[in-house]
């Protein structure tokens, strides 16, 4: 039974690492091109694979026609030497340096596709990348939001790439190939930042994950993001939804009332405008005026128009929580808000219970109560 075993192990071994290489749809796969971009790159990936290949049968083939043909016997004499003979180092110089040539062409017919200008109708898309998440600012709708990236399909996008602190690298692996972005804190007055650019065409509506592919300190490896190609209608349907009132706040306060929105809103909920739950208003209060949230979160609509972490305004239809790295819901949202530290180490946020220290200065606690916790991960999830 063990021989048998042995014998064939070569072959389960094989048939293992075929088998595990089906059937799976990887979130990341770099082998599933959705868009123009990720299809050059793959089409590249596969012309080099089958060159590899012939590359490989060749060499194989010629191998194993030596090994029979010219196995040594008892008493040959010793075989001719071939040591500094010209024409096979000339062979052997010449033969791999046409192999780079052959994979040079498309390689740098592939860098040109991909530099193209973009198309007038592409939409500009804004991307900052911080520690440890993404930020996305749509000029043309003024959106900005975070860690979720919206975009319609079959239209053209162009992600113009920054990093408002160290380099960071954005990388979609169905939907193209990574690139940098580049910090643009050291730029001089009156000077443009080195912004990269990345253009392509998401040619399938779904949603693709994404991560950051330079290392960019402790959390690097947290900082994923997750994009959703929508049909043009569900993409319109997004941008309109964030004209219209985000958190069913906009109509029922007053901005220049600073600090009072959260009263006016419980006020209205009370008058039945708006429809929400005690423990929700009590979330608001808590997130709008007593926490310190609202000095790095924005929410549009109210007073919270914080920048150091990510917009917050219709965070209830975001699908992820904190880059991508959990799903979004209330358990995870309460112990996120509790604990950053526990699922992102020396991410730019306070706990409850502890104080933080960083570039970002010196941060209290934000001291919710459980009760509190509760509150106001209800809140944030009835943004939508
Ligand atoms: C010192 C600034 C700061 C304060 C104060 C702060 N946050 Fe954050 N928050 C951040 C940063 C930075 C991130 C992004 C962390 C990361 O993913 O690396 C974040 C992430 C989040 C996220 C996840 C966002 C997403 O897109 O998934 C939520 C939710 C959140 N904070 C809620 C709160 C609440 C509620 C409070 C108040 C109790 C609060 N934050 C206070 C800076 C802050
Ligand atoms: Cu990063």
């Amino acid at each position: 039974m063990r021989a048998t075993l042995l014998r064939y192990s070569p072959g389960l071994l094989l048939l293992t690492l075929v088998l595990s290489g089906c059937g799976v749809e990887y979130p990341q796969s770099s082998i599933s091109p959705h868009s123009d971009f990720a299809h050059i790159i793959h089409g590249l990936y596969t012309t080099i694979f089958w060159w590899t290949m012939l590359i490989l049968a060749v060499v194989w083939v010629l191998l194993t026609w030596v090994i029979i043909k010219y196995r040594a016997k008892p008493d040959d004499p010793k075989p001719k030497q071939i040591r500094g003979h010209l024409g096979l180092e000339i062979g052997w110089t010449v033969g791999p340096a046409i192999i780079v040539v052959l994979i040079a062409i498309p390689t740098i017919q592939a860098v040109f596709a991909t530099q193209q200008p973009v198309s007038e109708d592409a939409m500009l898309v804004e991307v900052t990348g911080e520690r440890f998440w993404w930020e996305f600012h749509y000029p043309e709708y003024g959106i900005t939001t975070a860690n979720e990236l919206w975009l319609e399909k079959d239209r053209p996008v162009n992600l113009r790439l920054a990093s408002s602190d160290v380099i960071h690298s954005f990388w979609v692996p169905k939907l193209g190939g990574k690139r940098d972005l580049n910090p643009t804190v050291a730029v001089r007055e009156g000077e443009e930042p080195s912004y990269n650019w990345l253009f392509f065409t998401p040619e399938v509506a779904g949603h693709f994950y994404g991560q950051c592919a330079e290392f960019c300190g402790e959390s690097h490896a947290f900082m994923l993001m997750r994009v959703n190609v929508a049909e043009p209608d569900d993409f319109a349907a997004w941008t309109e939804s964030w004209q219209a009132s985000p958190g069913a706040l906009a109509e029922v306060q007053d901005p220049d009332e600073e600090g009072r929105d959260a009263g006016l809103a419980i006020q209205a909920a009370q008058d039945g405008e708006i429809d929400e739950t005690p423990l929700v208003a009590e979330g608001r209060e808590a997130f709008l005026n007593q926490a310190t949230c609202g000095a790095c979160h924005a929410i549009e609509g109210t007073h919270a128009q914080g920048d150091r972490g990510p917009n917050l305004t219709l965070f209830g239809t975001r699908r992820t929580l904190a880059a991508g790295i959990m799903e979004n819901n209330q358990e995870n949202l309460v112990e996120w808000i509790r604990d950053p530290w526990r699922f992102k180490p020396a991410a730019a946020m306070p706990g409850t219970d502890y104080d933080m220290e960083g570039t970002a200065g010196f941060w209290p606690a934000t001291a919710l109560s459980d009760e509190q916790l509760e509150a106001v991960a209800a809140y944030l999830l009835s943004l939508k």
